[in-house]
């Protein structure tokens, strides 16, 4: 993929308009709208969220608030009480700005900040700088680029008016003539914007081929992706199954790049395990579209380990959350094993009410090495659709034994006196064979 000359050839540029942004603020208020309908617990758990979003961005949170009202305000989101009430707040403990538990749009953004003076961004934004600042790979910097360039499309108007008062550029000099030179330079950007997107995504065609080959390549492998909600311990999962040394943090979006590994399998079938960039409720559409190549890890998989970290009271959110993303990219046929993580953080007793709860389900811990061969067993019996089996032979049959070998894997293989008591595990394709023994499972 280096010697592609698209590839090559895209610079990224220092000191964008975007860097400027982020880097200065560190203090902010976060505030949500709380309709009739909406459950407390969930709102104030959506908030805590936004809160670790923030943190993670490098933002401080002085203070929550919440407005109810039973829609969003056209023009400005929140009511003008509440505005004027967060603006003397905000002038009061010296924070920075506001953000918005939601994605505002240009115009709701740029109104806030016209007619209250202060810097408002939304849920969307910080996200976008979350996976900025931990962008590694070419890949993930792409792809990061593309979206925020699509994000910033429709805001420039108003990320000149940051960029005008924050650093005295030449433009916020004033009078009608500079205004009328600031027009013509948020069209010259436009369109510099545009030509960058063409590039970048470009570029990111060329790395999608380039994946698509290589996972021909591997064709016979069968293909296994980690997916999740971001934090539910992929990462440390991937580590535990292969001998990889992927980063695991106590942090959102750790990993935003995907990397694959060969999976040992102990029918000594072939298979590529992948770990790829966690999922969020809400994940901005910019995102998903520009993280295709990343995702495509998932959609071309032949079975989705769905990570879920039980010791969080919102994991059954999660699993909604990520399966609707799941959708969103078109990989939500595709055969799941739910994989209840941190299962050492509750009582045994839940987890195996879970377990039995969402069916094919293992509670495991990736961290302390519980739960690892019950997963792979399960991985195995899923991937080659493959089915435990109780048998009871007649002894003329011990050619049948010998076949079986072959083809499964035998458990356990009793001789006595009425017969054969075989425990195997066979893909469904050879189940004719054994059609006529197959008894119940011996207590
Ligand atoms: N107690 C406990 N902690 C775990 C377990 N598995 C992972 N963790 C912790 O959970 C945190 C997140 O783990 P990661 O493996 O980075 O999670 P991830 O799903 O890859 O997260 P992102 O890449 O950020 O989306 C880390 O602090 C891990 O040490 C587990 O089984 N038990
Ligand atoms: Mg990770």
């Amino acid at each position: 993929m280096n010697s592609d000359p698209n590839w090559e050839d895209f610079e990224f540029e220092e000191e964008e308009i975007w860097n400027e942004l982020q880097k200065k603020e560190k203090s902010a208020f976060i505030a949500a709208i709380v309709r009739q309908k909406d459950n407390p617990e969930e709102v104030e758990a959506s908030l805590d969220e936004l809160e670790r979003l923030a943190d993670t961005a490098g933002i401080t949170v002085l203070g929550r608030y919440t407005q109810k009202r039973p829609n969003p305000d056209r023009g400005t989101y929140f009511g003008k009480g509440f505005l004027e009430n967060i603006r003397t707040h905000l002038l009061q403990v010296g924070a920075d700005m506001l953000i918005v538990n939601a994605e505002l749009s240009p115009m709701q953004a740029r109104n806030i900040e016209k007619q209250y003076e202060f810097k408002v961004i939304d849920r969307t934004e910080v996200i976008l700088s979350i996976f900025h600042d931990h962008a590694r790979t070419r890949e993930a910097k792409l792809q990061v680029k593309l979206a925020e360039l699509q994000y910033q499309l429709p805001r420039l108007r108003r990320l000149w008016g940051h960029f005008d008062k924050e650093h005295g550029s030449v433009r916020s000099t004033g009078g009608s003539a500079s205004r009328g030179m600031g027009e013509k330079q948020i069209e010259i950007d436009k369109r510099l914007i545009r030509d960058q997107i063409r590039k970048i995504n470009s570029a990111i065609d060329h790395i999608s081929t380039h994946k698509l080959t290589q996972r021909k390549q591997r064709d016979n492998a069968k293909k296994i992706c980690l997916v999740g909600y971001t934090n539910a311990g992929k990462s440390t999962l991937f580590n535990r199954l292969t001998d990889a040394d992927v980063l695991v943090q106590d942090r959102l979006f750790a990993t935003l790049d995907s990397t694959s590994r060969q999976l040992k399998l102990s029918t000594g079938a072939p298979a590529v395990i992948s770990d790829t960039v966690g999922f969020i409720s809400d994940l901005p559409h910019h995102l998903v579209a520009s993280f295709r190549a990343t995702l495509m890890e998932a959609v071309d998989a032949d079975l989705l380990l769905h990570v879920v970290d039980i010791s969080d009271k919102r994991h059954d959110y999660y699993i909604q959350q990520v399966n609707k993303v799941l959708a969103g990219i078109g990989a939500d046929k595709i055969s799941q094993i739910l994989v209840l993580n941190k299962k050492d953080r509750v009582e045994e007793r839940y987890s195996k009410l879970l377990e039995r709860h969402y069916g094919t389900a293992v509670a495991i811990s990736a961290s302390q090495n519980q739960g690892i061969d019950e997963l792979l067993e399960m991985v195995e019996l899923v991937l080659m659709d493959n089915r435990r089996y109780y048998l009871h032979l007649p002894y003329e049959q011990t050619s049948l034994v010998s076949r079986l070998h072959d083809l499964g894997r035998i458990e356990k293989e009793d001789y006595r006196e009425d017969g054969i008591h075989i425990q195997v595990i066979l893909g469904k394709m050879n189940r004719h064979l054994i059609q006529d023994y197959i008894v119940e499972k011996p207590n």
